[in-house]
């Protein structure tokens, strides 16, 4: 990777106000399968021809096919490099968040606490007939899609499909998060799927300097501030070495953390 540029340094060491919007490819090095880009691997269905109700609910087993899948790949696999250096920042920054499109709760068990969760959590799981929550324990107990033991209702995973509204607390978080932030990293992402593809222009508009981080670049590009162009799991513990080991120490002591 080369070297981030000295503006990118001297606004990570003197912001205090820092945010991580994420997609599918910060968890790639993890073995998670991004939808698109030259890495992507669902390359037999695009995510719009199966992430959506109407397709849930003409071919329940080919969408649970999916998802059960996905669910194993996901269980077995571990946060990476990009990961911890996300959560290691928030230790540093005296407000930071993550604002991800994933659903594989990758941030979270890698230390990150502050995370919206634009388009939902694989771990969930509701019934669309009376809204019960199911575990991944009983989802995957069952051959075929299941179906809520209350009212036979089929269950569907907790995710946001094309289509369907973001969660609203989220969503409102991730905004005010954009708007205030003074640098935004944009990781991962082809940055294609709105709403959540708004939050870097809203975070520029809104005076952040805005860093992308992508193996290649994306509709995105061409508006932010600085493109580094790398494996997100390579980029940011090395922009964390070169700009902030000296001053994490004495952050952690003006904040206390
Ligand atoms: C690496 C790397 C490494 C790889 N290091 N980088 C026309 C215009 C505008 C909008 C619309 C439109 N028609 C319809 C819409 C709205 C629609 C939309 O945006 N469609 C576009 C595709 C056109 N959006 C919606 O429907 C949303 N809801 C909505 O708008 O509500 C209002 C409404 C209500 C009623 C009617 C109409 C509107 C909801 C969107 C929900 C998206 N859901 C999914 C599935 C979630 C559950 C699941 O995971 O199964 O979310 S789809 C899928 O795409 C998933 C992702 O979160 C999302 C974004 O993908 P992401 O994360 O960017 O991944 P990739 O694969 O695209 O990119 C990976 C990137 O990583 C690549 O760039 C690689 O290069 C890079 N990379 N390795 C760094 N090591
Ligand atoms: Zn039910």
């Amino acid at each position: 990777m080369k070297p981030c540029t000295s503006e990118l340094t001297t606004r990570l060491r003197t912001a205090e106000n820092v945010v991580a919007f994420s997609g599918a490819g910060i968890s790639s090095e993890s073995g998670v399968p991004t939808f698109r880009g030259t890495d992507g691997i669902w390359s037999k269905f695009k995510p719009e021809e199966l992430a959506n109700f109407d397709a849930f609910m003409s071919n329940p087993e080919l969408v649970w096919e999916w998802y059960r899948h996905r669910k194993e790949i996901i269980s077995r696999v571990q946060p990476n490099a990009a990961h911890r250096a996300l959560a290691r920042m928030e230790q540093i920054y005296r407000r930071f968040a993550v604002i991800t499109q994933n659903i594989d709760n990758l941030h979270q068990r890698a230390g990150s606490r502050t995370v919206h969760e634009l388009h939902g959590n694989i771990e969930r799981n509701y019934c669309t007939g009376c809204g019960k929550y199911y575990s991944n324990d009983f989802i995957l107990a069952q051959e075929r899609a299941p179906r809520c033991p209350s009212c036979n209702s089929l269950i569907r995973p907790d995710v946001v499909w094309f289509g369907e509204l973001l969660p609203e607390d989220a969503w409102k978080a991730s905004v005010a998060a954009a708007e205030t932030a003074q640098v935004f990293f944009v990781i991962g992402t082809s940055a294609v799927v709105y709403p959540a593809a708004s939050l870097p222009s809203i975070a520029k508009r809104s005076g952040a300097y805005v860093v992308e981080i992508n193996i290649e670049t994306t509709e995105f590009s061409m508006k932010a501030d600085e493109v580094l162009l790398g494996k997100a799991g390579e980029v940011l513990p090395a922009l964390i070495s070169q700009s902030l080991s000296h001053t994490e120490h004495e952050r952690a002591q003006r904040y206390g953390k």
